[in-house]
Order: structure tokens, then sequence, then C-alpha cells
């Protein structure tokens, strides 16, 4: 598959990173840090598998700009309905690239916005399923966050552990994270470093269902197949609804929520499932 060759020739290159690499396609290997796939029945999921896995997928910025260019062409494939990321067993991703940052200035930081292409993942309309085995630490654990929808392997470790290099997180860690699990467990994972477990993960609420190791990515791709089998455009108002709560007072999410709700009756497919209901046959969404 081109997943396992993907991972035979990342295990032939040296563990470095920079931002040279030759850009690929969805559907090719030609990436250097991730490797793409399209997966499903109508190969209606878009599949990004971070593979870095010398340095255990550490965010360097060769990789989030080669994620984002993923991204920007599985958002612009329209047999894609949904897209879901994953990592290594041993690694979603341990963090941002510390050897990348380690001898940055604040200077350099502030005037180059640096790592601000990071949450481009943020403004795609499709839906993305993280699908975390290993650790998931620091940009790593943002990056999840940034995600929609989390699965995780039952040996998924999640951490902010910026505290312990002499830094905080900086890419959501302690917003995405507080508004997930709570200020108490969020303020003990942000001061300690310490991580959590799946089980815990689960239970604070930061993802939505565990699986064993090696049908992690599997789930992921079923439940992803499942929302690409809905009408595109309803699911990104979907989408953008729920995300409006983490935004809005309640009066205002429910405005947003009401004119969006108004708006699917502006399509053929709000037209067609409840046509299909009403016939008892099966919707045939055609994204319009
Ligand atoms: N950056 C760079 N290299 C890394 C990173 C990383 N985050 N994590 C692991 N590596 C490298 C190691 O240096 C090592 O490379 P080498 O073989 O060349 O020495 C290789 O990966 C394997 O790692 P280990 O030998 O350490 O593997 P272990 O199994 O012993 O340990 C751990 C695994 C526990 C995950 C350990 O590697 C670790 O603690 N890593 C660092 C985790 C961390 O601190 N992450 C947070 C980074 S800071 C951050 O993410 C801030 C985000 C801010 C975003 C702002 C956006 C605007």
């Amino acid at each position: 598959s081109a997943i396992g060759l993907g991972l035979l020739t990342a295990t032939l290159r040296p563990n470095t990173c920079s931002s040279s690499y030759s850009p690929g396609s969805p559907g090719g290997s030609h990436f250097e840090y991730i490797i793409t796939d399209k997966k499903g029945k109508n190969h209606n999921v878009g599949l990004i598998q971070l593979n870095r896995p010398k340095a255990l997928n550490a965010l360097c910025d060769g990789l989030i700009t080669e994620l984002n260019q993923a991204l920007e062409a599985f958002e612009k494939d329209p047999a894609v309905g949904a897209i879901v990321l994953t990592g290594g067993e041993k690694a979603f991703a341990a963090g941002a690239d510390i050897k990348e940052m380690q001898n940055q200035r604040f200077q350099d930081c502030y005037s180059t916005g640096f790592l601000s292409h990071w949450d481009h993942i943020t403004r795609v309309k499709k839906p993305v399923i993280a699908a975390v085995n290993g650790y998931a630490l620091g940009g790593g654990c943002e990056l999840a966050m940034m995600c929609d929808i989390i699965y995780a392997g039952e040996k998924a470790q999640f951490a902010q552990p910026e505290i312990l290099l002499g830094t905080i997180p900086g890419a959501g860690g302690t917003q995405r994270l507080t508004r997930a699990v709570g200020k108490s467990l969020a303020m003990e994972m942000v001061l300690t470093g310490d991580r959590i477990s799946a089980q815990e993960a689960k239970e604070a609420g930061l993802v939505s269902k565990i699986f064993p190791v090696e049908k992690l990515v599997d789930e992921a791709i079923r439940c992803a197949e499942k929302i690409a089998s809905n009408s595109k455009i309803i699911s990104a108002m979907a989408k953008e609804s729920v995300n409006a709560a983490f935004e809005m007072t309640l009066t205002e999410g429910n405005k947003l929520e009401k004119k969006l709700f108004y708006s699917t009756f502006a399509t053929d497919d709000r037209k067609e499932g409840m046509t299909a209901f009403v016939e008892k046959r099966k919707a045939n969404f055609k994204d319009q």
C-alpha cells in the first residue's frame, strides 16, 4: 500500500527537516513528511498520515507546509467528503520541532509570525477526524484539537509539556484544551506537563472514542465514510455551527445556527433528504 511504501522510504531517510521538499498530490506519495491516500468505498475519504517517524512526527515547518497542501487538495477534491489525519503507532506527533525552535529569538518569532501557518486546518470546511495513536504532545495535542473529532488508540497519550521546556503552548493548548476538559485538568496538564492516557482523555471529553491500536485508523475511516455519505454542503454548515459554540454567546450562537438551518432550505440536498425520507428511500445527495 502507499502507506507501507511510505513508511519504508521514511526509515531510509535522515532525521532532518527543512522546508525544501518535493510537493506531491493526494493519491500519490510524493511528499517527504506525510503520506496521502484516498480511502472508503467511493474514495470519498482523504487520508493524511504524518510520516516522520525518526523524529516521532515532530511538526517541522516542511511537515506543516505539506500537511496544509494536502488539506487544500482534499478540500478541493469533489470526491472527498471527510478527511482523516493520523500519525504512526508510536506517535501521532511529539510536538513542534524543538530543534527548529531552539535558537529562535522573540524578534524572529514576532516579525516572521513563527508557526502561524499551523492553524490552516481550522479553516478547512470538510470534517477532519484525528486518529491518535501514541504520543500527542505539545503541538501534536494542539493539532489533534484543531480537528473536529478525535479518536484515540488505547495507548495514546496526550500532554502539553511545553512548561518543561520553559515555554507555554502556542497553538491553542491553553484554550482548546480548557474548553474540552475544563479548567482544573487543563491547568494541571499545562502547569505540570503530565500526560493523560486515552482513557482519561475520553473521560474528560477530549476524545470521543477509543479503539485497539491496530483498528484505530480503519474506525476513523469508517466514521469519515459515514460523514462523507451525507451532503458536503450541509456537513460544512453543521461544522460551522458547532464551531460557533466555541466563539459566541449562547444567544448569538443560536442565532447563527437558526440562520444556517434556514440556509439549508436554499439547497437541493435539504429537499432531497426530506423527500427521500417521505418516499422511504435512501437520499441521493448531489452537494448542491
Ligand atoms: N522535536 C524535535 N525532535 C523530537 C521531538 C520534538 N518535539 N520529539 C522527539 N524528537 C526526536 C528526538 O530528538 C529523537 O531524535 P534523535 O534520535 O535524533 O535524538 C527522536 O525524536 C526520538 O525521540 P526520543 O529518543 O526522545 O524517544 P523516546 O521514546 O525516548 O521519548 C518522547 C519519546 C517522550 C516523546 C520524547 O521524545 C519527548 O519528550 N519529546 C518531546 C516532547 C515535547 O516536549 N513536545 C512539545 C514540544 S514544544 C511544542 O510543541 C510547542 C508548540 C507550539 C506551537 C506554536 C504554534 C504557533
